[in-house]
């Protein structure tokens, strides 16, 4: 499959929902000439009053560019979408933002080459209206070569971070940070239960919240290395058997003010089977052991 080496300068952009019209929006706020398709047809115009041309066939929004960025609900919906414009994507770099796991992007990129596409995975790591700004972050991983060519338009939506030509490895970094992400907020929801279970607004308890999620930063990083070095005995001030007695308040308090305790309770199952296994005097970290099943 051999690309252009002068990325042109327009794009085709497939599925327009929320984040597939950020998208394309962002490609026309950049001047790049832009074809659009969504099953539902009517959401092409707001983009066509902007400029953009809305194609009446996938396979006519294939043929118009080089570059095309699919967001469709799921990779089921990809296929059922491209896969009927047999080969009109021959010769063509596709570039698929749909949300998926690391076994879906790897069995697309053989897809995509065996219709004679280069094909690039990605992750985006923001909202819509976080599209097209510098400070936010797509992970992309998939044909190299194929990337270095429309990194320059790819920097359009976001800032471009490859992180290896595996196509299995955009998803896996996605999931992670998404993994990360929802740990938090779900923390925050429990937390704002909790607190206003009395007289206090979760806007007035926020603050705090926030100083001290920061303020246990730095013991991320010293996760991150307990993890890599498989070592959990080091740099531990608040061990593992400790931290599992303090946590059976944390959920006793929350069934005393009628709080539902689903959200909580799995983690006191894994600290408990890590202190069962011997990691007590441990750090938190040492629940990896467990989360990688020992
Ligand atoms: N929006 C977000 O905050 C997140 C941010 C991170 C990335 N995700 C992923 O992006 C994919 C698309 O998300 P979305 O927000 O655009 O989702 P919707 O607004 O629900 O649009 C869904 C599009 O998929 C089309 N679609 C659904 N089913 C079919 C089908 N069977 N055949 C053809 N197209 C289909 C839908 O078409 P329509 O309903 O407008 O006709 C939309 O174009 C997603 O993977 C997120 O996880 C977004």
């Amino acid at each position: 499959m051999q690309l252009v080496k002068q990325p042109q300068q327009s794009a085709t952009v497939i599925g327009l929902g929320d984040m597939g019209t950020a998208l394309a929006t962002a490609f026309l706020q950049k001047g790049l000439s832009t074809t659009v398709w969504n099953r539902s047809p009517q959401k092409a115009e707001p983009l066509v009053a902007q400029g953009a041309v809305k194609a009446a066939t996938v396979a006519e929004a294939l043929q118009a560019n080089q570059l095309i960025v699919v967001c469709l609900l799921n990779y089921d919906t990809v296929y059922e979408v491209l896969d009927p414009a047999g080969d009109s994507l021959s010769g063509r770099l596709l570039v698929n933002l749909t949300n998926g796991t690391p076994e879906q992007a790897r069995a697309m990129a053989q897809w995509a080459g065996d219709r004679g596409a280069a094909y690039i995975d990605g992750g985006i790591m923001a909202i819509p209206p976080m599209i097209g700004k510098r400070e936010t972050l797509i992970v992309y991983s998939g044909s190299k070569e194929a990337f270095n060519i429309y990194q320059p338009v790819l920097e359009v939506l976001g800032a471009c971070h490859f992180v290896g030509e595996d196509a299995g490895l955009a998803p896996l970094h996605d999931i992670s940070l998404l993994m990360g992400m929802y740990g938090m907020l779900s923390g925050a929801l429990q937390a704002f239960a909790l607190i206003t279970s009395e007289k206090i607004t979760a806007q007035q308890f926020l603050p705090l919240l926030i100083n001290w999620v920061n303020a246990m930063m730095g013991e991320v990083h010293n996760m991150a290395e307990q993890v890599d070095k498989d070592d959990y005995f080091t740099n531990v001030v608040s061990n593992l058997k400790m931290q599992a007695v303090a946590y059976e308040n944390f959920i006793s308090a929350c069934r005393s003010q009628g709080l539902n305790t689903d959200l909580i309770q799995p983690l006191q199952q894994l600290m408990n089977r890590a202190i069962a296994a011997g990691y007590g005097g441990a750090h938190l970290s040492a629940v990896v052991k467990v989360i990688r099943k020992l």
